[in-house]
């Protein structure tokens, strides 16, 4: 089955590939020469996780699925949520919404956040979701150089290292988005 994974980024599609085997095949935007951006414009992770995988679905006519992500911390009412990539204005500029974070954190003794994965499977019309959660807090400060994103900052929840002091294939074990890949792939494999 030919499946595009509505992302731009080639690491993401490596591992999925990786994980699904041969019964799929997995294009990416690139390969079905979608070259606009996807709208983002539902305000939530799940809305805009189905946004995209929807509009590739509806304007290229090709089963597909879209990830979005997004960390959610309790004291700031589910903030950053659907705007961690852009939280402190510059898409990706992951110190700037780190030093952010952590202001707006400042003085407040309740840190628990999670991270959150909603992937959208777009399957001959019909519409699935899967979500990955893993729960944690903040740190006051950051601790790590590995991963990315609010990594440094984020203690899971039973583990004693952050996201960023734990080597990749650990992360892996146990984030959100691949907890969310594994419900997705369960799903496929189901409809073989
Ligand atoms: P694409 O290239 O696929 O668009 P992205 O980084 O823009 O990736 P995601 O939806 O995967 O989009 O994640 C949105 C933001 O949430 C991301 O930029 C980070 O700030 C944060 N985030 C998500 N997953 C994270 C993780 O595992 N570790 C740290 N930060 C994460």
């Amino acid at each position: 089955m030919k499946l595009c994974f509505a992302t731009r980024n080639t690491n993401k599609i490596k591992e999925i590939k990786a994980k699904l085997g041969d019964a799929f095949e997995i294009v990416s935007l690139e390969d079905i020469q979608c070259q606009e951006e996807l709208p983002e414009t539902t305000g939530t992770i799940e809305g805009n996780s189905a946004q995209k995988a929807q509009f590739v679905w509806e304007h290229y006519n090709i089963n597909c699925f879209a990830d979005d992500s997004g960390l959610e911390v309790t004291a700031l009412a589910g903030a950053p949520g659907v705007d961690s990539a852009m939280y402190a204005g510059v898409h990706g500029d992951s110190e700037a919404n780190i030093q952010l974070l952590l202001k707006n954190l400042q003085g407040i003794s309740q840190r628990e956040a999670q991270f959150k994965t909603v992937i959208t499977l777009v399957l001959n019309g019909k519409t699935h979701q899967f979500e990955g959660t893993i729960a944690g807090s903040i740190l006051e400060e950051k601790k790590g150089s590995e991963g990315f994103g609010y990594d440094p900052v984020f203690l899971p929840k039973g583990y004693p290292q952050t996201f960023a002091e734990m080597p990749l294939e650990e992360k892996n074990k146990i984030s959100h988005r691949s907890l969310a890949t594994e419900k997705l792939i369960q799903y496929l494999q189901s409809t073989l």
